[in-house]
């Protein structure tokens, strides 16, 4: 096991992690921004070291600072959290090259995975079921226009490098594919530096459902269930739960077992997740994020596994401590995310000082936040104060514990998410657990309840 780990992130994933090291009696570092001087990660940390202004390009992006950082303080290895440098291939190359153990997946898989056409021609071949679409990449409008004949319209343009919503346009006939093909790829040519695309059929209401994988290097591999993530705005997740509701036992067998299936054809390591969107009976690969996510603790909860503390040990080059014929669900995990954002300004984030928070607790309430009194929270990173994740031994009672640990949360001085999350707690579609990724698109938020829309501007 390592002696020193440096954690190359912020917020409540930077303490997550330290939780995690000092359990497993592993030393921290952290690594701040000059705005970040008296943030938590900094006071939770055996050592910290300052990398620079509060731009994330100058300090949680700055490579070279966080590798000297790691250098000067004897680091034996990296955990970057999510965001910043998570899926930077490039990043956990320099890493092992400078002989600091990268503690999430080789840096061949993270790049194998970043281009999202390569990664589901990938999977077709281990047996993964994909969106119908291009081969590929499409090369120009003329093909473009006969794929689409043959699968039928509506369809999706996707950027190759794109992901997470990023680089999408739906054409509904040709005219329309004519006209969105070029601008799509001048758009992934300037956003991403590439302007692959590729096409694939539109699937008007999918539910997203996400699998957890965790694989060590002896050839593990194990999937902690499934989340249902379907409740987001803008592709901003906002609620995610485990089990998902709504879908039958053999189809969640199967996304388990195909999920775990392509993970082993990719020789898959560390912690990662599979996405499908499914829709009616169907499920269709997606894309894989080849990092720990924001909504883990959800899997974490339903069975009492601790992702970051195995992800830790597979980087240090030991089996799993469990396999999956050890992991047992238990009930239902829902989590939402307190954001410092207006949900009746479009959630447009609104920064600044906290006066009083006051944070939930009980049985069943897990949260995870780097918040405490007075805590501002800064224009230049993330919007997310906490994480409310409740337990319950069934769906309702995870719901009810939800709306209960809800009402105790108070964040007086900014715009928060609060209400919002409650009134998606006590909507009667949540309550039934009747989502897809189309569900907030029904409802106006005025400030004080969810109204729904005229059906027809849906
Ligand atoms: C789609 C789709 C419908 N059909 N692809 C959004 C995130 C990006 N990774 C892919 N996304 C979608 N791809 C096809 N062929 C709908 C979405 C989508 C979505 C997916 C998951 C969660 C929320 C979403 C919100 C809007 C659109």
């Amino acid at each position: 096991m390592f002696t020193k780990v440096l954690v190359a992130n912020r917020g409540e994933i930077a303490l997550r992690v330290m939780r995690a090291c000092h359990e497993l009696g592993v030393g921290t570092v952290a690594v701040h921004s000059e705005a970040d001087a008296d943030a938590l990660h900094v006071r939770f940390a055996d050592e910290s070291v300052c990398i620079g202004p509060n731009t994330p390009a100058s300090s949680y992006l700055n490579v070279n600072r966080i590798l000297s950082a790691a250098e000067i303080t004897d680091s034996e290895a990296i955990h970057p959290g999510y965001g910043f440098l998570a899926e930077n291939a490039e990043f956990a190359e320099m890493c092992e090259s400078c002989d600091i153990r990268w503690i999430g997946p080789p840096a061949k898989v993270i790049a194998g995975m970043g281009n999202k056409s390569l990664a589901k021609e990938k999977m077709l071949q281990a047996g993964v079921p994909v969106i119908p679409g291009s081969d590929g990449a499409v090369a120009d409008e003329a093909q473009a226009l006969e794929l689409a004949a043959s699968i039928g319209f509506p369809v999706m343009i996707k950027a190759a490098s794109g992901g997470g919503g990023k680089g999408m346009r739906i054409a509904r006939d040709p005219d329309d594919l004519s006209n969105n093909m070029l601008i799509a790829q001048a758009e992934a040519e300037s956003a991403f530096g590439d302007g692959t695309v590729y096409i694939e059929k539109y699937l008007p209401n999918p539910r997203h459902v996400e699998v957890q994988l965790i694989a060590d290097r002896h050839g593990n591999v194990v999937h902690l269930g499934e989340r249902d993530c379907s409740v987001q705005r803008r592709h901003q997740k906002l609620v995610e739960e485990s089990p998902c509701a709504g879908i039958s036992t053999e189809l969640r067998g199967s996304i388990q077992e195909t999920a775990v299936r392509g993970a082993r054809a990719m020789n898959y390591e560390s912690a990662g997740t599979m996405e499908f969107l499914v829709q009616d009976d169907a499920y269709y690969f997606m894309e894989m994020n080849t990092r720990i996510q924001v909504e883990h603790p959800v899997s974490e909860m339903v069975t009492g596994r601790d992702l970051i503390k195995e992800m830790i040990r597979v980087a240090a080059g030991e089996p799993l401590t469990f396999g999956q014929a050890d992991v047992r669900f238990a009930g239902h995990a829902i989590e939402c995310r307190i954001n410092a954002e207006d949900p009746a300004q479009n959630f447009m984030p609104r920064p600044g000082r906290t006066d009083f928070i006051h944070l939930p607790g009980g049985a069943g309430v897990r949260v995870d936040s780097h918040a405490y009194q007075g805590y501002s929270i800064s224009p230049y990173y993330d919007s997310m104060i906490a994480k409310i994740i409740c337990h319950g031994s069934d769906r309702r009672e995870a719901i009810a514990r939800m709306i209960r640990a809800l009402d105790e949360c108070v964040v007086d001085g900014v715009e928060s998410t609060i209400s919002f999350l409650q009134a998606v707690m006590r909507e009667e579609r949540f309550a039934a657990g009747d989502v897809s990724t189309r569900y907030l698109e029904e409802f106006a938020w005025n400030g004080t309840e969810l109204v729904r829309k005229d059906m027809a501007e849906v």
